[in-house]
């Protein structure tokens, strides 16, 4: 099933990158935990030399992710944080990225701690009015970082508008899509270069693995990928690849629930009286909801949410009440999560960073999970009364 198949999302979930294994018939491709693959003659082989230059498994999977992009190249890495590493990779000393200043705090710490030290330079600014992006380009400016909805204040970025200055300006832009999944956003369709997502989250959405991807359609990018993807080696094993494939298969059906559930919450939290204000695109009052309403399908399950009370002390009191929304890093499984991005995810972004987009001291973040509503309500209430 190609880039150009006329499947809607479902099937190609379904279908996309897997076909019956050759040798046995088997209809699930197979984990192919192998570290190395026998040659008959020096150089002749059957397309596989070495797991971390081509396994099976992976394979089928970088194909599935392809297909739910409508991209002609797919390419998995350990982790998100991998794939973000193979992207800046593609980068030389001198260049510049602008980047949006509201993404995940790891993202930060790799672009500020460590190829800050590369000579890349960083300029993290505001997106949600893309035309002020074009004032920031520079000529080193060589990639433009995008999160979209973005986390974890859940602002919007104009897509289609930031790639209309990127391709004006030669410049690649990159969405990390992990917040929406190929199912609510396809960011190439929109004009970006590359897509990233943290496949740890609602991709494999079993909270069991931890991997990456990235897609584009542009060869010689995907040249360039598959060339450090081997050469810096950061690539999944086929045993988190096949875990993978089998996630993907109820992805549509996933998402479905997480965003009936989201609105339900959001709606929920919207009008308790402990609350201050709630982060989520689906409300017509959010700054950038026509945005989020063209270029999403629907809002995705993630909200956060800051309270009257703006300390880490009233969140942490809630947060420690809550028996369904479990304490924890990370997003986008079956099961709802809560964290305080102040002192977990986004700690690694300085507190001067973090007030700069309102990340305040008693926000929440909520992953709302596939449970049944009533549960997660019941569960909301007793944490806030
Ligand atoms: O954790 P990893 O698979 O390396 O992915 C990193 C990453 C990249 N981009 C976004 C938008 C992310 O949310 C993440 C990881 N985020 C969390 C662990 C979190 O709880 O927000």
């Amino acid at each position: 099933m190609s880039k150009s198949s006329k499947y809607r999302f479902g099937t190609k979930a379904i279908h996309a990158g897997v076909e019956p294994d050759s040798a046995t018939g088997a209809i699930m491709t197979p984990i192919y935990q192998t570290s190395t693959y026998v040659q008959s003659a020096p150089g002749q082989h059957r397309g596989y030399e070495y797991s971390r230059s081509q396994n099976p498994t992976r394979a089928a999977l970088e194909k599935s992710i392809a297909a739910l992009e409508n991209a002609e190249f797919g390419f998995c890495f350990a982790s998100g944080l991998a794939a973000i590493d193979a992207i800046i990779k593609t980068l030389k000393p001198g260049d510049e990225v602008v980047s949006t200043n509201d993404l995940y705090g790891g993202t930060y710490r790799i672009f500020t701690n460590i190829f800050k030290d590369f000579g890349i330079h960083f300029n993290f600014i505001g997106m949600q009015d893309a035309a002020t992006i074009a004032q920031h380009i520079t000529d080193k400016t060589k990639l433009i970082w995008v999160e979209t909805p973005t986390n974890p204040m859940m602002n919007i970025i104009d897509i289609k508008a930031v790639s209309e200055i990127a391709k004006k300006r030669k410049v690649l832009l990159a969405v990390d899509n992990t917040f929406s999944t190929p199912y609510l956003q396809n960011p190439l369709e929109l004009g970006a270069d590359l897509v990233m997502h943290s496949i740890t989250k609602y991709i494999g959405g079993h909270s069991d693995v931890i991997m990456g991807a990235l897609a584009t359609n542009d060869e010689q990018l995907a040249h360039r990928l598959k060339f450090i993807q081997n050469a810096s080696g950061a690539v999944p094993g086929p045993q988190d690849c096949f875990l993978v494939l089998r996630g993907i298969k109820t992805l549509h059906l996933r998402m479905q629930r997480h965003c009936e559930n989201g609105a339900a919450v959001a709606n929920f939290l919207k009008s308790h009286p402990k609350v201050n204000k709630v982060f989520w695109p689906g409300f017509q009052t959010h700054p950038n909801h026509e945005i989020a309403s063209g270029q999403m399908h629907d809002f995705g399950g993630m909200i956060s949410f800051s309270l009257k009370e703006n300390t880490k002390e009233a969140a942490t009191e809630i947060l420690k009440r809550f028996k369904l929304f479990t304490l924890a890093e990370s997003l986008g499984g079956v099961e709802s999560l809560s964290g305080h991005p102040a002192t977990m995810t986004h700690a690694s972004i300085p507190k001067a960073e973090r007030d700069k987009i309102g990340l305040s001291d008693s926000l929440i973040r909520l992953s709302v999970g596939i449970e049944d509503i009533e549960d997660l309500i019941y569960d909301l209430k007793q944490a806030l009364s």
